[in-house]
């Protein structure tokens, strides 16, 4: 896949991109990362990229020409073939359903919008899409867009590795986690719950199960209304939800 990015602070990317997954996915060729700098596109001798808005109001907003330039010069012909998404306040929510279907790509464009944003014609001209990553405020559109890079990345086929179905991840099942343990089985009294050390892969797959459950239940309620369980399961569920304490459902 090729990301091509449209920022006014192309330094932004450099730490994120240059480590552990994302650096081997392009030195692997999964990945193609191209960050554009939009001042490179202005005009004028001081390329300026933001304006005082018209009507008052404070702030600044980004230029229309400059991103429109830096947009149809780099994506060519292919402008209209290819998702141009603008990260903004204003975008649709970022999911791991949205992450999927941006996977499916061959290309992307992610323009980054900062101050107050941009001017309204960017969206008329060359926006297809648009993006929040959630309901806070940020300084910009740089650190979305590394998150949906980051997202993006880890579901092409092969950057993970063959051994790793990233449809097994919490998101993917609907669930939360259950607890991981590792080496060593006992540190300052607390020991690793016996099951684990069990060697019964039947017993384990059930715990880790029940924990998944337990946690989303604790933690994520509005998770479980869309989980895949099983009647039994939702019956588990019904008896924590009737006030059933943990010690009396723990015991084996
Ligand atoms: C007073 C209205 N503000 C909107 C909440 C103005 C405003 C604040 C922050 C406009 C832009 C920004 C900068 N943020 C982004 O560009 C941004 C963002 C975010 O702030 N939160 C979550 N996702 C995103 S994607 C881009």
């Amino acid at each position: 896949m090729r990301i091509d990015v449209f920022t006014l602070f192309p330094a932004m990317f450099r730490g994120p991109l240059d480590e552990s997954i994302l650096k081997r996915a392009q030195e692997q060729g999964y990945l193609q990362v191209e960050i554009h700098n939009i001042r490179d596109y202005a005009e004028g001798k001081h390329r300026i990229t933001d304006e005082p808005p018209y009507g008052g109001g404070g702030g600044m907003i980004m230029k229309v020409e400059p991103i429109v330039r830096a947009v149809e010069s780099v994506l060519g012909d292919d402008l209209g073939q290819i998702p141009v998404i603008l990260l903004t306040p204003q975008g649709r929510l970022f999911n791991q359903e949205v992450a999927r279907r941006l996977a499916g790509y061959e290309r992307l464009a992610l323009i980054c919008g900062r101050y107050e944003g941009v001017d309204e014609r960017v969206r008329q001209l060359v926006v297809t899409d648009e993006i929040s990553i959630g309901d806070y405020v940020l300084t910009g559109g740089e650190l979305p867009a590394m998150v949906v890079i980051d997202a993006v990345t880890r579901l092409i086929p092969g950057v993970l590795g063959a051994r790793w179905a990233p449809d097994d991840d919490s998101h993917a099942t609907g669930l939360l986690e259950y607890p991981h343990y590792t080496r060593p089985s006992e540190f300052r009294g607390l020991r690793v719950p016996d099951v684990l050390l069990s060697g019964d892969h039947g017993r384990i797959a059930r715990w880790r199960r029940e924990q998944a459950i337990r946690r989303t239940w604790e933690r994520r309620p509005d998770l479980l209304a869309s989980a895949p369980l099983t009647d039994e399961e939702r019956a588990m569920i019904a008896r924590w939800d009737a006030g059933e304490t943990s010690s009396e459902t723990d015991g084996e």
